[in-house]
């Protein structure tokens, strides 16, 4: 079918995640058609270096046969069973006993979701039926971070810090408040402050707040190791020990979502083993099946499992999806695969520091004002080359550069006037390189665009 003709179905029947409806409806979409490795195809015959890992979650790249089997021979076994009703099946089983193997010690019990939204709506319904077993019911208050994204769902909404969501669908769960995020460029530079002090101060605004609410009040802290969908913001240093040391003063859970860290993202196989954090709730979901099906969960720490075990009865809570087969048989064989072909010390000790010298060079552009990257995670902040600030965000420079990044060949996307990149692990080299020259072309033809002042030329210069 030609392209024109799946856009006008599109437009007539189709209303994507996080769009504007009618806009989209007007331009049409990108018919993408078919994928392998880190490329994308799409109906046009484009072939598209993907380094955004579809949507931050196809960590071992497209096409992995050994994925499509698992799928397959689950189907013919068992397409659909539940785990409601004292019953179980061999690949949910297996992918718990796997990923408490592979997590951090002293988290040892999962409990399944369909995705990453799902798997905080969990968090939010356990932490505080946790501290109710505990004889401490009024500790309700959850606090996470300005910015933050924890999903999309009413839980994940209210847990997040994104003003847009915030301000739609009406009134958010209560009991939620929201402290500062740790991003030096947006909010510590303009200051003039040192990215370590600014760091420690972050970490001290959450002290201020549970003493605000009160610590007696105040059920957990929920935050991601880096923020992803906000920035790919990476902390100074300084913020998490900081944070670390402010919730050793008191008796606070953390939850730390790994839905975007988890499964080597950072170069280990957690964000929280990178930032030495100890959660007692860890949100995972896309890189746990490297997006090829829907799949999340919570991982959950011993304090809280044996609290939730021995002292709570039947929790009420759970997914028909929770734990399904096929889904799990493919996390499975994702995170043999991950394993057996050393994937995560790989972005680690290789392809990692690889794409940090890369990516770093990319500061020397006259429109970059940062260039920062840990793992395979990495940030341009576009800046006015005259004045080194910020543009203006009317102006539309971040989606300009994204839309000639696509042209180019290139997924980037863009968070205001930040350009982020999550390729998936399985990267090579040469990919980097081309990664970062279709990047540097399409940084040349957004400040070609900028510079010329003439409305017209500007429009010819479009993708
Ligand atoms: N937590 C984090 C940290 C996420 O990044 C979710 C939870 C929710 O997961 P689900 O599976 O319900 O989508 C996410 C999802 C973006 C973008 O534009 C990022 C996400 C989702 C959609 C768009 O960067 N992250």
């Amino acid at each position: 079918m030609p392209t024109r003709d799946y856009q006008a179905l599109d437009r007539a029947h189709y209303l994507h995640p996080f769009t504007d409806f009618k806009a989209l409806g007007e331009e049409g979409s990108r018919i993408i058609e078919r994928a392998e490795g880190v490329y994308i195809h799409d109906a046009e015959g484009n072939r598209i270096l993907d380094g955004m890992a579809g949507l931050w979650c196809v960590n071992l790249g497209y096409g992995r046969e050994e994925l499509v089997a698992a799928a397959t021979e689950q189907m013919r076994q068992l397409p659909y069973y539940n785990s409601f009703f004292k019953t179980a099946h061999p690949p949910a089983i297996r992918l718990a006993e796997t990923l408490c193997r592979l997590a951090p010690a002293h988290l040892n019990h999962v409990f399944f979701t369909g995705s990453g939204s799902e798997a905080n709506d969990t968090v939010l319904r356990m932490v505080r039926r946790y501290w109710a077993l505990k004889g401490r019911p009024e500790k309700q208050w959850v606090i996470g971070r300005h910015n933050a994204y924890h999903g999309s769902t009413v839980a994940g909404v209210s847990l997040g810090g994104m003003a847009s969501m915030h301000a739609q669908g009406g009134p958010r769960v209560p009991k939620i408040a929201h402290v500062r995020q740790p991003y030096w460029f947006q909010e510590g530079r303009p200051a003039g402050q040192d990215p370590e002090a600014f760091g420690r101060e972050c970490a001290l605004a959450l002290e201020v707040k549970i003493q605000e609410l009160g610590e007696e009040q105040v059920a957990a802290f929920i935050a991601e190791p880096v923020q992803g969908a906000g920035g790919a913001i990476i902390p100074p240093a300084s913020y998490w020990p900081a944070v670390k040391a402010v919730l050793a003063r008191y008796d606070i859970l953390l939850v730390v979502d790994e839905v975007i860290c988890g499964f080597g993202r950072l170069g280990e196989w957690f964000g929280s083993v990178h930032y030495d954090l100890e959660p007692d709730l860890m949100p995972i979901a896309k890189g746990l099946s490297s997006g090829y099906l829907p799949i999340g969960g919570v991982l959950v720490g011993d304090r809280v499992a044996e609290t939730l075990i021995e002292e709570g009865g039947e929790f009420f809570h759970g997914f028909t999806y929770s734990g399904h087969p096929v889904c799990a048989a493919v996390a499975q064989r994702n995170l043999e695969l991950l394993e057996a072909e050393g994937v995560v010390e790989r972005v680690r000790d290789e392809i990692g520091p690889y794409l940090a010298r890369r990516w770093k060079a990319l500061e020397a552009h006259p429109l970059v004002g940062e260039a920062r990257s840990l793992g395979l995670i990495g940030a341009l902040e576009l800046v006015d080359p005259e004045s080194g600030e910020r543009f203006d965000e009317s102006l539309g420079v971040g989606t300009l550069c994204r839309d000639l990044c696509f042209a180019g060949g290139l997924v980037m996307r863009s968070v205001g006037d930040t350009m982020i990149i999550s390729p998936p692990l399985v990267i090579s080299p040469a990919e980097i390189d081309e990664l970062i020259e279709k990047a540097h072309r399409a940084l040349d033809a957004t400040l070609a665009w900028l510079a010329d002042t003439t409305t017209d030329h500007q429009e010819e210069c479009l993708p």
